[in-house]
């Protein structure tokens, strides 16, 4: 079994080596690949350097910041093609911790998309302040209902793919970027039939590094949820036939 962590990174020099470290140290099956957008505090060169010594560590630098989503694509475009069995994604700032990953392939044994989450039993968010809290509870309820999802934590990024849920679902033309990306992918995953299992994870804030999320982005995310629903409600229908 092979899997490989998909790391967007952008502005993570001080995350990134010891991040890389924890994931490698978590399983001996996992490989790592940080997808930098040209970062300008040398994120990719640390990366670069730590390579030499480290034959699990794959570097895919890009010239410009495209945007989380779009880091994912990249991500799991190579995993397709390097013949990786599972994908993996998560943050580059300690949010997700990689203590929880062999939680996430062990869950592996019985579903298809694993999904580290705030939401369930044993879960939650460490140091959030209450209107981020706030923000969270309420985009997961709202994206739960519109898209008519059992899963609780639909934005977390948190996540295990078996290689074939993402040649069929077909993530190349999913629209959305950051937060609307994951979860049309999580809607897209369970419309095609596929077992989703969610672990409890500890969500923590950054303790370093800078947020790149913004106010727009939440908007758009909220837009695009309410579009997925109303937009594929045909196409559903016609499945059903
Ligand atoms: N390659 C790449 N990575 C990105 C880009 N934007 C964000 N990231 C990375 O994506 C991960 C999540 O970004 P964060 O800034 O932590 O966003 P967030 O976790 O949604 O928001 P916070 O809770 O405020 O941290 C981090 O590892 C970032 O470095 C981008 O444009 N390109
Ligand atoms: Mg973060």
């Amino acid at each position: 079994m092979r899997s490989l962590v998909v790391l967007p990174t952008y502005n993570e020099a001080e995350n990134v080596l010891p991040l890389v470290r924890g994931v490698l140290d978590a399983a001996a099956e996992l490989e790592v690949l940080v997808v930098d957008d040209g970062s300008p505090d040398g994120t990719g060169e640390l990366v670069e350097d730590a390579m030499a010594g480290e034959p699990r560590l794959f570097l895919l630098q890009r010239g410009a910041k495209l945007g989380l989503g779009s880091a994912y694509l990249a991500g799991f475009r190579h995993g397709i093609e390097a013949g990786y069995d599972r994908i993996l994604t998560m943050d580059c700032d300690f949010s997700h911790d990689p203590r929880y990953l062999p939680d996430l392939l062990a869950g592996m044994a019985h579903h298809d998309l694993m999904i580290g989450s705030r939401y369930v039993p044993g879960g939650g968010i460490a140091n959030w302040p209450l209107h981020r809290r706030a923000l969270s509870a309420f985009a997961n309820v709202y994206t739960r209902l519109l898209l008519r999802l059992s899963v609780k934590d639909c934005t977390s990024g948190f996540r295990c793919y078996r290689r074939e849920v993402l040649l069929h679902v077909n993530p190349f033309d999913v629209r959305g970027s950051g937060y609307s990306f994951l979860e049309e992918m999580v809607w897209r995953v369970a419309r095609a039939g596929f077992a989703i299992g969610e672990t409890p994870i500890l969500f923590v804030d950054r303790t370093r590094g800078t947020s790149k999320i913004n106010r727009k982005e939440i908007w758009r995310a909220a837009w695009h949820v309410f579009e997925t629903a109303f937009r594929r409600a045909p196409v559903t229908r016609v499945d059903r036939r």
